[in-house]
């Protein structure tokens, strides 16, 4: 069937209305049919070229993306049994990122799973990690369940190369923050590494390949043995998953996505990312890596991922932290280009998040509180270019809200516009909210700002237009 394979690509990345329609002709009558098709009708053994979750999950994408849309900003954990060397193997620093050591250094299998015995975080407490999160104004959290090491960081019954059976912790901390979350009204996310596997046979591993004969084997068992019992663990036992974030899609060719993809009926709400297939075809976001698009990625919804220093994992040693202010202007950047910012902490083996990220998150919760409403639920800023700083908008029923986001406060008490065609109801300073004058100028507006700079890492002004946006840039 030549339609499966052209459809296959890009559904998250097509127009979606299209999209619909195709669906609907490939479907036909079937379309209604789909959403009560079970997982075992789904088995891609039984149909290879089956496209149910494109169908059921692509048109609504829209409906399942509206919260994360709204959240704009989350917090990455990247939490395993490398926190307990810290970046440091036979006395040597790793110049790479932490949860990398085991295929940096070639450690064997038998040799890196004994660290599990000294990895026992007696000081994690779910709740304070969630209201950490929560305070900095972040609106989820997406934690490595397994990362590259093999290592669960949950109560597998499927491999016990788990956090439960095999330290001396003996919890479940995915139990734990999901319980947490719920209480706190945060959304939960799982990373899961589902293609790289350093531990079990058969899982693939990135650039050296293979250093440990403990690790050959098939990937498809591997998969069928590991991976996808352990995602249907972690989709059924943990309540509400908002998020499956995939990681680094090697090998992972069209049938071995298909054993993954239908899991995701296990809980119809979530949104994925776009690391599940190597073609990175599949999914509802994509992920630029520590960097942010210069213009954002028109038409995609995308999320920028972030280490607060150099490393996602915990490295003892790393002291290169980002400020506060470049923390912020990121999630502003980002925000004014109509991205998601998650934004990573590392906790250590003793189940504490750092005080220097702890400190940074603290600050970005204090200008949350005053300026977050410039943040949440905003789209990107209609302007090429800002030289003050950036702009996010919302669209309201008889106009538009424009939040300029002042990075540079102005010294000559004028503030400028350019392009904005649109009449303009008010400007205020959003914090204290004293009203601005505002006049034509140049094509465009001037706001006259008072000497007084509100905050020196970013100040927002409000202002209120009448009708659609017309910018000419
Ligand atoms: C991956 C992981 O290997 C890493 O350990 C961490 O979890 C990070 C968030 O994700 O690293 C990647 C994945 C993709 C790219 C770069 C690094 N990429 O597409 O450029």
């Amino acid at each position: 069937m030549v339609l499966a394979a052209d459809f296959w690509p890009n559904w998250s990345l097509m127009n979606r209305t299209l999209l619909g329609r195709l669906s609907q002709i490939l479907g036909g009558g079937l379309a209604l049919g789909a959403l009560s098709v079970s997982l075992h009708a789904a088995d891609p053994a039984e149909n290879p070229t089956d496209i149910s979750w494109q169908r059921d999950f692509g048109p609504s994408h829209d409906r399942r993306m509206q919260w994360w849309r709204e959240a704009r900003f989350g917090m990455f954990i990247h939490w395993g049994v490398y926190s307990v060397p810290a970046g440091v193997w036979k006395s040597e620093q790793s110049k790479h990122i932490g949860e990398w050591l085991m295929l940096d250094y070639h450690i064997p299998v038998a040799e890196y799973a004994a660290l599990t015995k000294q990895f026992n975080p007696v000081k994690f407490d779910a709740t304070q990690w969630v209201r950490l999160a929560k305070n900095a104004g972040m609106k989820y959290l997406v934690i490595t369940s397994k990362h590259h090491d093999g290592f669960a960081m949950f109560r597998s019954r499927v491999s016990t190369y788990n956090i439960y059976d095999a330290t001396p912790f003996k919890r479940d901390p995915l139990k734990e923050l999901a319980e947490a979350c719920r209480k706190e009204g945060l959304r939960l996310g799982f990373y899961y590494s589902q293609a790289q596997d350093w531990h079990h046979p058969g899982g693939a591993a990135a650039r050296t390949g293979h250093w440990d004969p403990a690790q050959d084997g098939s990937m498809d068992d591997y998969l069928d043995q590991v991976a996808v019992p352990q995602v249907k663990e972690l989709l059924s036992n943990y309540g509400p998953i908002s998020i499956l974030w995939w990681d680094t899609p090697k090998d992972m060719i069209p049938s071995r996505v298909q054993k993954l993809l239908p899991l995701l009926k296990l809980q119809p709400d979530i949104v994925t990312n776009n690391r599940l297939d190597k073609d990175k075809k599949t999914g509802d976001f994509s992920t630029p890596e520590q960097k942010i698009p210069a213009t954002g990625l028109p038409g995609e919804d995308w999320e920028t991922c972030m280490t607060m220093n150099t490393t996602w994992g915990y490295k003892s040693f790393d002291e290169k932290w980002k400020s506060t202010e470049t923390l912020l202007r990121n999630l502003i950047d980002i925000a004014s280009k109509g991205g998601n910012y998650l934004l990573n902490v590392g906790p250590t083996s003793e189940g504490l998040i750092p005080a220097p990220s702890v400190e940074r998150l603290e600050a970005i919760g204090r200008w949350m509180k005053v300026n977050g409403e410039a943040i949440y639920g905003t789209t990107a800023s209609p302007f090429k270019e800002l030289a003050w700083g950036r702009c996010t908008t919302k669209a309201e029923p008889q106009g538009a809200t424009l939040y300029l986001h002042v990075f540079d406060w102005p010294r000559d008490g004028h503030l400028l516009l350019p392009g904005l065609k649109n009449e303009v109801q008010s400007a205020s300073l959003l914090s204290g909210g004293a009203r601005l004058a505002v006049e034509a100028q140049d094509g465009g507006i001037r706001i006259t700002t008072p000497s007084a700079c509100p905050d020196p890492i970013s100040s927002t002004v409000v202002l209120k237009v009448k009708g659609a946006l017309d910018v000419r840039n």
